[in-house]
């Protein structure tokens, strides 16, 4: 263990381990992808060293800008990197940080070291990808700056100032020989700063995009750390009790903190963090969580003698159901698993969070008896409204596994039984349902004609929801079930396209279809098996020739090459306006079509939830705020 001499850390604890080649070579080792999300991930790294040196309890602000060569700089008023030398390399501190991998080191006993989802590979990988980079650090009356090229040292660390203030500026410009696409998205970087302030409650994290002709900021500062990150979740929801739910707690190391708050919809949203990483696939904190929830809630019903004792418990579904919930735990040696690394895996946090959850909660209910009444009879419906959605599920279970007729009528499925090379449409509409059943290619295309719209499951339980024949026979097609009895690897079709009309309606019911996928079967998105069919805007006809055009862009571009007279033009308002051929070879043929892939990016989970509840929820404002000042993106908007 480091010696910690009056809080000082020298450079001795950097351990040196190997150069920056390896970084270079095999980027995705260690930022996950040269994507977007490895280009975004940059900045993470560099804020959590900012992060980590807040929660050391000497850092309150820090700032990220985008500057308009799409450098990022990020600069913090920690204490400043130390820059004695290190003793074995015959370096400044600051100098080995940046060009040894994994000379991040940790904070030692009772800090955190976070990291952005990549578990801390530190400032050095952030170089090694860099075309360039320079740390300034404020300490001890100056400033000393260094510079780097792709990871190299390019100048000696020098002082080219004085200062009475401490901390480090960061700038760095990511290497177009690495990045495919180096353009940060202002978005992107918003969310997870955002998430950031949230979870380090105090912290003020402002970012700028100087890239505009008027540059614009954004500025994080939550006193109320995730008690503010909920009231934010549930903006555009209607809470079904006033204050919002916390409690913490600190055990053996590890911290726990609980934000929760009822709304009146159906669909639960909880999101769980440990050391600031969005812990997508769940883990012990979040069992730990769930399972005293669960307790703690039915003792309180059969004490009270809400719950009587012929009732059976109330589920764990039921009581979550419209709950709004951030759990975030710190602990010192945290292990991820799972396929992206987002599963927390240390066994002794399960207890943890049970215990400080337990209690918690208890007090809660025992203090409000109001808000525990109207809490515990929103389970009590959804516990009937489960048992009549238990009867009306049956109805979309296929009898048989090779009882075929138990598929839904209207279904015209393909002879393919590979789901990997099966695909299935949503149709809207019979007379486009009917030519997408003759132009289709049968062995790998099934067709699911849908009649109008499907209900809006934002509003509805799922009982109610069953109760949809067009909702039951897209269950018993895709053969997953729904909800908690979701299973993925009975997906019969690995695409689902999503194939309505280019007008307005059509998007509609392509936006209730998406609703119902993200709501009730969201590992159906995750997994990339939704799509959405792009069918031709217009059909451009001169002399002979044909051509099918899919936008505005599009059409003008075509116009320009062949010239605009002798043209006849047609809007397709409809896909029924298309022959079966056609329909074939401009949507349907995997040879000329193109495919919409829908994604959620997992790193904006909460932004995903927030545009769902807003435009399919029931509250109009928000809804009509967001149309208006989108307006001006909408283009051919036929009314
Ligand atoms: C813009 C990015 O990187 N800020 C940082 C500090 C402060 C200390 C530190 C960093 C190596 C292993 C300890 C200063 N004084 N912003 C940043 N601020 N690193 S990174 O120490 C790193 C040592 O552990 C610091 C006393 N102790 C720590």
């Amino acid at each position: 263990m480091a010696e910690k001499i009056n809080n000082e850390y020298g450079a001795e604890q950097i351990q040196v381990l190997e150069g920056l080649e390896p970084v270079r070579k095999r980027p995705g080792m260690y930022i996950g992808s040269t994507g977007p999300k490895g280009l975004h991930h940059l900045v993470y790294e560099i804020v959590d060293n900012s992060i980590d040196e807040a929660l050391a309890g000497y850092c309150k602000n820090i700032s990220v800008t985008i500057g308009n060569d799409n450098s990022i700089t990020v600069k913090d008023d920690g204490r400043g990197m130390p820059v004695d030398l290190h003793p074995k390399m015959g370096k400044p501190a600051v100098e080995v940080i940046h060009t040894v991998l994994h000379a991040g080191g940790k904070f030692g006993g009772g800090g955190y070291k976070v990291s952005g989802g990549l578990h801390g590979v530190g400032a050095s990988v952030v170089n090694a990808l860099s075309e360039w980079m320079t740390v300034e650090v404020e300490r001890d009356g100056k400033i000393y700056h260094q510079r780097y090229e792709r990871g190299k040292t390019i100048t000696e660390l020098t002082v080219v100032g004085e200062s009475h203030e401490t901390g480090t500026k960061t700038r760095f410009l990511p290497d177009k020989e690495i990045f495919e696409e180096t353009v940060f998205k202002f978005e992107v970087l918003e969310h997870r700063l955002r998430e950031m302030a949230f979870l380090n409650k105090g912290i003020r994290i402002t970012i700028t995009d100087e890239r505009e002709e008027n540059p614009k900021e954004l500025v994080f500062h939550y006193e109320g750390g995730i008690k503010e990150f909920v009231k934010h979740l549930n903006k555009n929801k209607d809470a079904i009790h006033k204050n919002i739910i916390y409690f913490e707690g600190k055990k053996e190391n590890s911290e726990v903190e609980v934000a929760m708050q009822y709304t009146d919809k159906y669909t639960e949203t909880i999101f769980s963090f440990a050391n600031n990483i969005n812990t997508h696939e769940g883990g012990t904190h979040l069992v730990g969580f769930k399972s005293a929830l669960t307790r703690v809630v039915n003792d309180y019903a059969r004490k009270n003698n809400i719950l009587k004792e012929k009732d059976d418990n109330l589920t764990g579904e039921d009581i979550r159901e419209g709950l709004t919930c951030i759990i975030s735990v710190k602990l010192t040696e945290p292990q991820f698993e799972g396929q992206t690394k987002t599963k927390l895996g240390n066994s002794e946090m399960r207890g943890i969070v049970e215990t400080i959850a337990s209690e918690g909660m208890q007090i809660f209910l025992g203090e409000n008896p109001t808000e525990a009444k109207v809490i515990i009879e929103k389970s009590l419906k959804a516990a009937r409204a489960r048992e009549a959605a238990r009867k009306a599920r049956e109805l979309t279970r296929r009898k048989g596994a090779l009882d075929g007729l138990s598929l839904p009528g209207k279904l015209a499925d393909c002879s393919e039984k590979d789901p990997t090379l099966s695909e299935i449409f949503i149709v809207e509409g019979d007379s486009a349902g009917g030519s997408a059943k003759q132009g289709r290619d049968r062995a790998t295309q099934a067709i699911l004609p849908l009649r109008g719209k499907i209900l809006n499951v934002e509003k509805a339980r799922l009982d109610k929801i069953l109760n949809s024949s067009e909702i039951r026979a897209m269950i018993t097609a895709f053969g997953c079930g729904i909800g908690d009895e979701f299973d993925i690897s009975k997906l019969r079709y690995h695409k689902i396209v999503i194939m309505t009309d280019a007008d307005v309606d059509g998007a509609h019911i392509s936006t209730l279809l998406l609703t119902f996928f993200y709501r009730y079967m969201k590992p159906l998105v995750d997994h990339g098996h939704v799509y959405i069919a792009r069918p031709p805007l217009y059909k451009v006809k001169k002399g002979r020739q044909e051509h099918y055009v899919y936008s505005d862009e599009e059409l003008d571009q075509l116009l320009n090459e062949i010239g605009r007279n002798g043209i006849t033009l047609q809007r397709y308002k409809g896909l029924g306006e298309m022959n079966p051929e056609q329909l074939w070879d401009t949507t349907m043929d995997a040879k000329t079509r193109t495919l919409i892939q829908v994604n959620v990016d997992e790193d904006n989970e909460a932004a995903a939830d927030q545009v769902f509840t807003m435009l399919m929820g029931d509250k109009v404002k928000p809804r009509r705020e967001f149309i208006e000042s989108n307006a001006k993106y909408v283009s051919n908007l036929d009314v």
